[in-house]
């Protein structure tokens, strides 16, 4: 009696202390919190037991996770064996790892060699839980999952289910520099500390892993797209190779960002010319090289020719030509190529929404089998709301790689609660209708549109030595959302924000609801405060922090506001019809045709592809003018009615995390305040038109929100 009341009072101290206790956000979605007794008590003959080969790195790993995981859920820890004892056992692995799962004889052929499946089953006469993949990584993602739903309050009893990534390359993106800074990073500076590497490993980069493989992330690209060529010296390819140890058994391999130069600038080569021999045999003797230290080395990623970058074209070559070179090299070690096509030049007239698709789409059939074009989600780049790509099923014998910004670069950097689920799944369900009704984009990125089996999906990362890892605890939700969407890009963008919900904080459906429905609408909100109806790339010049709609100070003409919202006397918006840059038909005719008629054309996409007069009169019946500024004055709202839902969560979360959200919301609407105020300044400074009866002036002066200067704006220097 004595030992159950001891026991008692443990798992109520667990329990407390697993709400009470002040968390900094380190564990991520990964706290493995005890359950609340009730669960546990369901869960507890359905764990008790782990029979697991441990010989692998990978095995060890999903043992790790797995004791890990259920002993912090159920408060206490689970044997590991390698026979079935008694009912409850979780029986892990593979075929060839274990004799046990190779009697069950299970058909696991459409698995591939990263799926798994989980099943309730009876073993050698004992109710057991068995987790298989065809390989060890298969299942560790297994693992994971069956962790997910002990954490999301699922039933774990007559398990059957299934599951395989729907795309090959899952990667993340780092912008990270050598020196430690991170491009466009919110979260502190880069979490590679490459001057103690290869001898120090910190034990972060083990959690690194293990968060990317929980949620099916299998490739990071180390370091920044426009980094120099050190990294492919040999002092760097031996801390490259310390990392790639560190993640290999989680299933991620590691690529790295290449500068094109780099035969020049470390190869003593006169030239970097793609076709040129001595070009040719500098970049295969380098993949020789990497592969020598790191022979699972993912491969390259590119940006050439673009915002200052060497490529190809400075030799009067395609990049076709340059991605092929590369290839090349890497094809003998199966390595791939990420070719990104963020092109454009300002020495090229031609709007710069047009000019990716007028780059690459001729070059549709000239890449090798292992390149991948890496197209961002929207012509632009990045902005709160564009429409989807058209180089999106535009080049059909080309595997197109999906590019999305996890960091919040332009919306609202660390601070601001947006959840970028939505930003993600609006452009994957986009119907690109270039095979016909039902082209959605992630049907081109999944290969299933175009029958490629070479697919991919990149992310860059949010990442950074925050103890939080991304800045705010809802920005791990971009993280994560990434990650799932990149396993399977059909997924719901809100069954997702829910599953993070209840790992990440609580699985109390008081809380959830509220909660994922403020996540749901953030998005919207943010569009509303910075760029509604269309409009893009109204940021402060250079670091991109808050509005500067009238700033034309960058050198470049497409880097300034007014390039993009073209206000004038009469209306505002940038004409992509064939009365303007025509932008409009580089998209499939249909989609075309819909985007070039004004009536057509979804109001959210308005002012991207028309000049539209200040009194047009909108499908509410409104001017266009009330109307941008009702939509300015609701995305203030919405970040009130954000900090009254999160209030009203107060002694759900732990105090650390509830407060430093209170306080991000607290910003997010001042900021929001601040967007609205200065842009209505400025655009009614321009139409001459008056407020609409009911809205507030904006609190200064246009000169003041002009005057206003930000030197030390973090992720961005004159590095
Ligand atoms: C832009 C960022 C810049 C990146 C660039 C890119 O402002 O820092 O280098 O994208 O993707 O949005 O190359």
């Amino acid at each position: 009696m004595r030992a159950c009341i001891a026991f008692a009072v443990i798992l109520l101290t667990m329990a407390c202390a697993g709400w009470a206790r002040a968390e900094d956000g380190y564990d991520l979605w990964l706290r493995y919190r005890p359950l609340p007794p009730a669960q546990m008590k369901l869960y507890g003959g359905r764990a008790s037991q782990l029979v697991l080969a441990a010989d692998t790195p990978t095995q060890r790993a999903t043992r790790d996770e797995l004791q890990r995981g259920l002993s912090g859920l159920l408060g206490r820890d689970i044997p590991l064996t390698q026979t079935v004892l008694h009912d409850g056992a979780i029986v892990v692995g593979t075929a060839a790892s274990s004799p046990l799962i190779a009697r069950l004889h299970w058909d696991t052929r459409n698995l591939g060699s990263e799926g798994y499946l989980i099943r309730s089953a009876v073993i050698d006469g004992h109710a057991a839980t068995a987790i298989v993949g065809n390989s060890d990584i298969g299942a560790l993602y297994g693992a994971f999952r069956f962790l997910r739903l002990l954490q999301t309050g699922q039933h774990i009893d007559r398990l059957d289910l299934h599951d395989a990534p729907h795309l090959t390359l899952r990667v993340l993106d780092h912008w990270d520099y050598l020196n430690g800074q991170v491009e466009r990073g919110y979260a502190g500076a880069s979490i590679w500390d490459w001057w103690k590497l290869p001898d120090w490993r910190d034990p972060r980069y083990t959690d690194y892993a293990r968060a990317n493989a929980s949620i099916g992330i299998n490739g990071s690209v180390l370091n920044d797209v426009a980094g120099g060529a050190t990294i492919l010296t040999p002092t760097y390819l031996q801390k490259v190779a310390a990392l790639a140890d560190v993640f290999r058994p989680y299933g991620i391999r590691v690529y790295l960002s290449i500068r094109f130069s780099a035969p020049i600038e470390i190869g003593g080569l006169k030239t970097a010319d793609p076709l040129d021999p001595q070009v040719r045999a500098w970049w295969r003797a380098k993949a020789d090289e990497i592969y020598r230290l790191i022979p699972d080395f993912g491969g390259f990623l590119v940006k050439a020719n673009s915002e200052g970058q060497p490529g190809p074209a400075d030799y009067g070559r395609t990049h076709a030509d340059g991605a092929n070179v590369l290839a090349d090299a890497l094809a003998p070690h199966g390595g791939v190529v990420m070719w990104r096509a963020f092109v454009y030049s300002q020495a090229n007239p031609e709007d710069r929404a047009k000019q990716a698709y007028d780059a690459f789409k001729p070059l549709d059939g000239q890449f090798r089998a292992n390149v991948l074009v890496q197209v961002k989600n929207g012509p632009i780049d990045f902005q709160p709301r564009e429409p989807f790509h058209p180089l999106f099923g535009a080049m059909p014998k080309t595997p197109l790689m999906m590019e999305f910004e996890i960091t919040k670069e332009y919306l609202g950097f660390a601070t601001h609660l947006v959840y970028l689920g939505p930003v993600y799944e609006e452009v994957l369900s986009s119907d690109t209708m270039t095979h016909g009704k039902g082209s959605t984009v992630a049907k081109v990125i999944d290969g299933s549109l175009e029958g490629h089996r070479l697919t991919g999906m990149a992310g860059d990362a949010n990442i950074g030595t925050d103890r939080d890892w991304c800045g705010s605890d809802f920005n791990q939700a971009n993280w994560y959302v990434f990650g799932r969407l990149a396993w399977n890009p059909s997924q719901s963008s809100r069954t997702i924000a829910e599953e993070w919900v209840r790992m990440t904080f609580s699985n109390d459906d008081a809380f959830v609801k509220p909660v994922v429905d403020m996540m749901m609408g953030s998005r919207e909100a943010a569009v509303d405060y910075m760029t509604p109806l269309g409009l893009v790339h109204l940021m402060g010049p250079g670091h991109h922090y808050g509005p500067a709609p009238w700033d034309a100070s960058e050198a470049e003409a497409d880097w300034r506001p007014v390039y993009y919202h073209r206000a004038d006397k009469q209306g505002i918006g940038f004409d992509r019809t064939r009365s303007g840059s025509d932008a409009a038909a580089q998209y499939a005719p249909p989609v075309a045709a819909q985007f070039s008629d004004i009536q057509q054309t979804p109001e959210r996409f308005l002012l991207y592809f028309h000049h539209v007069p200040w009194d047009y009169r909108m499908r509410s019946g409104q001017t266009l003018w009330y109307e941008l500024v009702a939509h300015y004055a609701q995305g203030v709202e919405d970040v009130k009615r954000m900090r009254e839902t999160w209030r009203g969560l107060h002694g759900y979360v732990d105090e650390q995390r509830y407060q430093q959200t209170a306080s991000f919301l607290a910003i997010q609407e001042k900021e929001a305040q601040w967007w609205r105020d200065a842009c209505i300044a400025y655009f009614q400074s321009i139409s001459g038109q008056p407020l609409p009866p009911g809205y507030a002036p904006p609190e200064h002066s246009l000169k003041y929100y002009q005057s206003l200067s930000f030197p030390y704006v973090p992720g961005f220097s004159s590095w």
